[in-house]
């Protein structure tokens, strides 16, 4: 990673003030005497765009000249959170910009908070995205992603009587200073109607498919700002519209309303993200969506890839390689083989060869209810000629197999792309590795499981093409923007070169053992509590106590994610002072975000039931100077940024081998949080970063975990042998937490007792319980603690989404960086 040179960048504070001024008139139409908060974040934005608009002219230029290869990252989701206060850092402009602001009588932090996240993503997969594009600014990278412009990004939450609604987010609804629409480059996608098979002269079968409905995709630029700000990238969303042409039959014919009624199908396309994390939604409207951005996302980079090379196709993978994030645009696979063979009237070979050098796929997930199955009869309505192309792919590469492993038709039966049930399935993963040159994993142990348990045959077939690249979190919003007392700190303690190398944070090592800088650390952390506190009791009411351990748990809610272990180990904790009031226990606020999917009514049932166990802790008198549990509503980027730099304590406790990766774990320990987490995911790469002395390891591995499942698992065995853990779930079928209202959270009880206790919960409770009696001894110990935070924050330097991206480079993209002047 290089270091970020500002130097090009020369605004002064002058210039800013008369820039904001100068759009709160012309652009907003107010004087500064009339203007809101709301009002100047708008000219605030729009002073800060105009700089990123030079600066993207400047790139796509110099990226045109020299007609560079390009990653193209296909994702559904793209979670950005709120972008001023990102681009003002990236421009080196933030202090300059917060005085400017304070001269003009407004509060920086204040205006900052009146922008709405763009929160077009669920959870770890969107944010990646995110933090990728920033990095490959940053790096210099030519790159474009390629999503979604959906209207409504995911669900607002809130808390009615402990349980979550369901809110619209409208994100757009005051619009978004930050968006360009480019109607010059709206694309058309055809959907449904069928395929005629026609013969040439030359006894060539031609394929022409008539479609039903065509839908036009307007392209949305939002620019993506490196540190730096020397390139600066676009991020390019389609929304979807009607096409007139189309409809002008109809309105013809005198079918006004008929014509109306199809401009509404049309614009539902990318109306609403589906809220589900982890698992299949199998609706026809996201395979729709699905297939609406990559099909205007392939015609878009053909058009370009033309406008530079004409008809020459022999280039084309040596200019365009295209990242899909998950099997969600795996379907662009079968278009550009439509295009190259059906348009372009390539031979199936050389169209094969291309597709084949362009994609690569990234696997975010094991779990068999996320794994992307689309049934054939689904596809052969919406995309007739795909369903032909899919079923061509897979008998050749069932030739293929059929070679290797000659007669082995069980081998075929698992690797075809088409799984043969009462209702054939597509299998999205299967058609991703079939049709990429790369395939890669999250972490180490995500990427050894996807090589061993998901894809074993696969390995044999094409060795190498199964990789790994440890994820990553962009440095400058989640440590430099997010945590600026700690960004002083730093700066001051070793320089400031470490948002862009984030090793360099290694030599706060050195540190570690020094009392003064442990207690200018901790200090910084409880400034931090603080201001957490502060927007704890602007939230909830709840008051907190600053001095007790903050204990954080902050990810979608999933039972794999397992925050019903935290929940009843928290239960236990009051427990145990009820029993005993001199049990020894230092104060814990735990504080929970989550969002669960709304038809996932299991993880409703755990939101509701921490907080019913929060609202009695929290009311109790006997405990409630020792424990409160907090559940802050409508988790996000944002207030991610809030609860992170605040934290003591991480909770990263999924079953092991259930968590790809994670990255909220990453940016905990950055911000000098502990871990206390299972040996899954990047917890294992975490743990070997920090040393065994620095994180709070408890649970099974993977190992134990499959074993003990092989042996055959039974939550009964525990609850019948552990009092405590037998105390904890009667407690949930008692009245105790839902006066009145006995039963209500029994469902909890049942999914770890007679629901089997998927996620074994109860095997690892004892274990979980003794390591937080240990993080409890250690916190007691400030200078150990401290020592431990420093050391966390000291050794993240390799989850910088940098060193995600230098990967990426070096093993799958082969990119080169082009420099902007
Ligand atoms: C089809 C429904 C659906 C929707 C989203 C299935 C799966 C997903 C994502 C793959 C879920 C996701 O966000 N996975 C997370 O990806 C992160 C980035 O790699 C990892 O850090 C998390 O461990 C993984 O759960």
């Amino acid at each position: 990673a290089k270091s970020a040179d500002t130097s090009s960048i020369t605004y002064s504070k002058a210039q800013i003030k008369q820039s904001i001024v100068k759009h709160l008139h012309s652009t907003l139409g107010t004087d500064e005497n009339k203007a809101n908060n709301h009002a100047w974040w708008k000219a605030t934005s729009a002073a800060m765009q105009e700089l990123v608009l030079e600066r993207l002219r400047t790139t796509q230029k110099t990226h045109y000249i020299n007609d560079t290869r390009a990653v193209h990252y296909f994702s559904a989701e793209f979670l950005m959170g709120r972008l001023l206060s990102n681009n003002m850092h990236n421009f080196n402009l933030f202090e300059t910009a917060d005085a400017a602001l304070k001269e003009l009588g407004v509060e920086l932090t204040d205006v900052l908070e009146e922008e709405p996240d763009m929160a077009l993503g669920n959870g770890g997969l969107g944010r990646l995205a995110a933090c990728f594009l920033d990095s490959l600014a940053t790096m210099d990278l030519p790159a474009i992603g390629y999503g979604i412009h959906y209207e409504h990004g995911l669900f607002r939450q809130e808390i009615k009587n402990g349980a979550q609604i369901e809110r619209p987010d409208s994100w757009r609804h005051y619009g978004n200073p930050w968006e360009i629409c480019r109607p010059e480059s709206i694309q058309e996608v055809p959907l449904f109607g069928y395929v005629e098979t026609k013969y040439g002269a030359n006894g060539r079968v031609k394929k022409e498919w008539h479609p039903g409905n065509i839908v036009k995709g307007v392209p949305w630029d939002i620019p993506i700002v490196g540190y730096g700000a020397k390139t600066v990238n676009v991020l390019r969303l389609w929304q979807s519209e009607s096409s007139d042409y189309f409809n002008w039959d109809v309105f013809n014919s005198g079918g006004y309303v008929d014509a109306q009624r199809e401009n509404i199908q049309a614009e539902t396309i990318s109306k609403v993200l589906y809220p589900n994390d982890e698992t299949r939604a199998g609706k026809e409207l996201r395979l729709i969506q699905q297939y609406f951005f990559c099909a205007c996302s392939l015609k878009d980079i053909i058009r370009r890839y033309k406008r530079a090379h004409g008809d020459d196709w022999s280039r084309f993978s040596e200019q365009v390689v295209i990242q899909l994030n998950d099997t969600h645009p795996a379907i662009a696979i079968p278009e550009l083989m439509r295009i190259l063979v059906d348009r372009v009237e390539l031979d199936w070979d050389t169209a094969w060869g291309i597709c084949t050098k362009t994609f690569a796929y990234t696997n975010h997930t094991l779990l068999p209810e996320a794994l992307e199955r689309w049934p054939v009869r689904m596809i052969e309505k919406i995309l007739p000629r795909h369903i032909e192309i899919i079923y061509e792919i897979n008998h050749r590469f069932l030739s293929l197999v059929e070679k290797k492993w000659p007669g082995n038709n069980v081998i075929k039966a698992k690797l075809s792309i088409i799984e043969e049930s009462t209702e054939k399935m597509v299998r999205m993963g299967n058609l991703s590795v079939v049709g990429s040159f790369a395939v890669n994993g999250v972490a180490e142990i995500h990427s050894k499981l996807v090589k061993e348990n998901l894809f074993p045959e696969f390995e044999a077939l094409w060795p190498g093409k199964l990789k790994n690249v440890t994820n990553g979190i962009t440095p400058r919003r989640w440590l430099k923007a997010c945590n600026p007392l700690l960004s002083e700190l730093i700066g001051k303690k070793i320089g400031n070169d470490w948002p862009s190398d984030l090793t360099r944070l290694n030599k706060l090592s050195e540190f570690a053992d020094n009392t003064t800088f442990q207690n200018q650390f901790m200090k910084v952390k409880q400034k931090n509590k603080e201001a957490l506190a502060a927007e704890i009791k602007h939230l909830t009411g709840i008051s907190v106590d600053t001095k007790a351990i903050f204990d954080i748990q902050i990810k979608r809610l999933h039972e794999y994610k397992r925050q019903h272990l935290n929940l009843i180990h928290i239960m236990a904790l009051y427990k145990r002072l009820l029993e005993d009031p001199s049990y020894d226990m230092h104060p814990r606020v735990f504080i929970f975000g989550a969002k669960a999917a709304p038809g996932y009514t299991l993880a409703k049932d755990i939101i509701f039931a921490i907080n019913k166990v929060a609202d009695k802790i929290n009311n109790d008198p006997r405990v409630n100077h020792i424990i409160k549990v907090v559940f802050l509503p409508n988790y996000r980027v944002s207030l991610a940024e809030k609860m992170i730099p605040a934290a003591d304590v991480s909770q990263q406790i999924s079953t092991a081998g259930k968590e790809a990766s994670g990255t909220g774990n990453m940016k905990l320990a950055l911000n000098g949080a502990i871990t206390i987490g299972t040996l899954d995911g990047a917890n294992i790469e975490i743990a070997e970063e920090v040393g065994d002395d620095n994180i709070f390891i408890f649970g099974m591995t993977v190992d134990e975990v499959t074993e003990l499942s092989k042996k055959g698992y039974n939550p009964f065995d525990i609850y019948y042998h552990n009092n405590e853990v037998k105390a904890v779930l009667d407690w949930l079928d008692t009245d105790y937490f839902t006066p009145g209202q006995p039963g209500a959270l029994s469902s909890l009880k049942n999914s770890m007792l007679s629901g089997g206790d998927p996620y074994m919960c109860l095997a690892d409770y004892e274990s979980y319980s003794e390591a937080n009696r240990a993080l409890n001894i250690a916190y007691r110990d400030k200078s150990r603690w401290a020592k431990m935070a420093i050391l966390n924050t000291a050794k993240m330097g390799k989850f910088t989404s940098d060193r995600s991206i230098a990967d990426y480079v070096e093993r799958i993209w082969k990119l080169t960086p082009c420099t902007v002047e």
